[in-house]
């Protein structure tokens, strides 16, 4: 099955996201101005211009909105402002102008399903049952047996229901997440009106668009039924799917679009198949892009991938939808350790292990940057870094996700790049490898995985084939994933070896060796033998 490069029927020039390489920051941990051990906005901009050396062409940044931070900024108190740990708006406006100088998009965050408990709103929703705010949540009045209104479980303690009782008012309240995260109830207009007014808060003051959070909550059935007992164990968010849901994304679709300059929104939409995502992008009237799940959490094995490729287009082509690509987040182990340690459990032994590590992550790297659709890069992603381990003392998220966020890494210094001073630590433990796998050291040095990210970003952009080319499987030795980008006359071939012996491809020998993967300067032509864990991009 090949599917053309110009997917839409009136295909005018591509839209900048479907050619973009996107970059998620997440402030806290990226980089500190002021010492306090927390990252910040003025830490993200000094660091700019490394993201336009790297090649990005957009940046997502995680929440830095007003937040008593008990889900580290996913709890937003005021949508309106920047919280005074990350700096204020002025500094946000600067950040804006900073990364359009530089050619890159900002995309924000927007928490659409649930605010704070400290916002305002919900403060006034509990003031009494009359309260104007009251309706802006979902509320239940208890039954005689004292149990919750139905068998939802919340997503951080899959043992604790998705509602808290509010004593002084006498009903329950919902929470698809920690209790410090109420629901908002959509089906109030008045939530409707004032979360559009967020949205346009940003559009006028210049971001590119939305990584809209679990967008799929939006709409909920307003019988509130139980989830099937099959399925029980599996949190409500990653459940919830109904039809309204999709318009009130028409609807915000609308507002987006009706701003000049190419505005979008990249959904989060968790649900645990690409079928089901695939439907948020609507008739091309919904959501611009949608995250991709099912690869995400896929191991690293060719038949594997070619299954969630295949399930990918399978669920996106028809409807002429544009896909995404994400290895890592801020709420998952990194790629890197998730193999490391499916490797770990397969048997691998520990010197296999030091070898295959760092050449699985390159890999995986190409194969992120040259699939068909959207990249998002985490960062630290690009150093190759691993989670942190986190003692028991410093873990400090509900979720459990501590690892996947420990601190960037700047320089190889004590403190690498953290302005922190004496008695002041920063507010994970760092990232691991550190004195190695920091930013200096790695731009320094041609065989690093910082050159390697760079590298491919650069023939991606140099390269229609690998951005807006068609895609089409090649029959492949076991272990190993092929593609071919065609684009005008032009075809590449990508070929990773998912294996830690090398295999014969001879089919590709004599081609023009474009990139490799463990190779800065792999001038010449292909040899017909791809190595362990190598990853070759081709012109035959
Ligand atoms: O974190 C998860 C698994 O460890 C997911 O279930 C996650 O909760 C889900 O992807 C929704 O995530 C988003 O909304 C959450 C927030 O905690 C996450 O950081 C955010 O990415 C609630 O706002």
């Amino acid at each position: 099955m090949t599917v053309s490069g110009t997917h839409r029927a009136d295909a005018g020039p591509a839209p900048w996201w479907e050619g973009a390489v996107f970059y998620q920051v997440y402030p806290r941990s990226f980089a500190d101005s002021d010492g306090d051990g927390v990252g910040d906005l003025a830490g993200i901009r000094s660091h700019l211009a490394d993201l336009a050396w790297l090649g990005v062409d957009a940046l997502w940044i995680s929440p830095f909105f007003r937040s008593p931070m008990a889900d580290f900024g996913y709890d937003v108190s005021d949508y309106c402002d920047v919280d005074p740990l990350f700096g204020d708006l002025a500094e946000f406006d600067g950040l804006v102008a900073d990364a359009h100088r530089l050619g890159m998009r900002v995309v924000i965050d927007w928490v659409p399903n649930h605010t704070s408990d400290q916002h305002p709103w919900f403060l006034d929703a509990c003031s009494s049952r009359t309260s104007a705010h009251r309706n802006w949540y979902v509320w239940r009045d208890p039954d005689p047996d004292g149990r919750p209104p139905n068998n939802w479980v919340s997503a951080f303690d899959l043992d604790a229901p998705a509602w808290t009782f509010h004593e002084p008012t006498g009903q329950w309240y919902l929470h698809l997440f920690e209790s410090a995260q109420p629901d908002l109830n959509w089906d109030e207009p008045d939530v409707v009106e004032a979360m559009h007014d967020t949205l346009r808060f940003w559009l006028d003051r210049g971001v590119d668009g939305f990584r809209a959070d679990v967008i799929h909550g939006i709409g909920k059935d307003p019988r509130l039924p139980d989830d099937p007992p099959e399925l029980a164990g599996i949190p409500h968010c990653a459940l919830n799917d109904v039809p309204v849901t999709h318009a009130r994304l028409r609807d915000l679709r609308s507002l987006v679009d009706s701003y000049p300059g190419d505005r979008m929104i990249v959904g989060e939409v968790f649900l645990m198949t690409t079928d089901a995502v695939a439907t948020y992008y609507g008739d091309g009237d919904e959501l611009h892009l949608a995250f991709n799940f099912p690869p995400l959490f896929a191991p690293w094995l060719a038949d594997r991938w070619r299954a969630c490729i295949e399930d990918t287009r399978g669920a996106l082509d028809p409807r002429g939808a544009w896909p995404t690509w994400v290895l890592s987040n801020h709420d998952n182990p990194r790629h890197r350790t998730r193999y490391d340690r499916a490797a770990a459990r397969a048997g691998e032994d520990a010197h296999t292990a030091a070898r295959r590590s760092e050449a699985r992550a390159r890999a995986a790297a190409v194969l992120l940057l040259t699939l068909r659709g959207t990249p998002f890069v985490y960062q630290g992603d690009e150093l190759g870094l691993t989670d942190a381990d986190i003692p028991d003392v410093r873990r400090v998220d509900p979720g459990g996700r501590d690892g996947c966020r420990a601190p960037i890494p700047w320089d190889p210094s004590t403190a690498h790049g953290w302005p922190v001073g004496d008695g002041v630590q920063t507010w994970l433990p760092m990232a691991p490898e550190a004195d190695a796998r920091n930013r200096v050291t790695e731009r320094a040095d041609l065989l690093s995985m910082l050159h390697l990210y760079r590298r491919t970003i650069a023939l991606r952009r140099a390269l229609p084939a690998l951005t807006r080319g068609s895609f089409t499987l090649l029959e492949t030795p076991p272990g190993v994933l092929g593609y071919r980008r065609a684009h005008s006359g032009d075809a590449v071939d990508v070929l990773i070896n998912f294996t830690g012996e090398a295999v014969d491809f001879s089919a590709a020998a004599g081609a023009e060796l474009l990139l490799a993967s463990d190779d800065p300067d792999p001038a010449g032509r292909f040899d017909g033998l791809l190595g362990s864990d190598q990853a070759v991009v081709v012109r035959r």
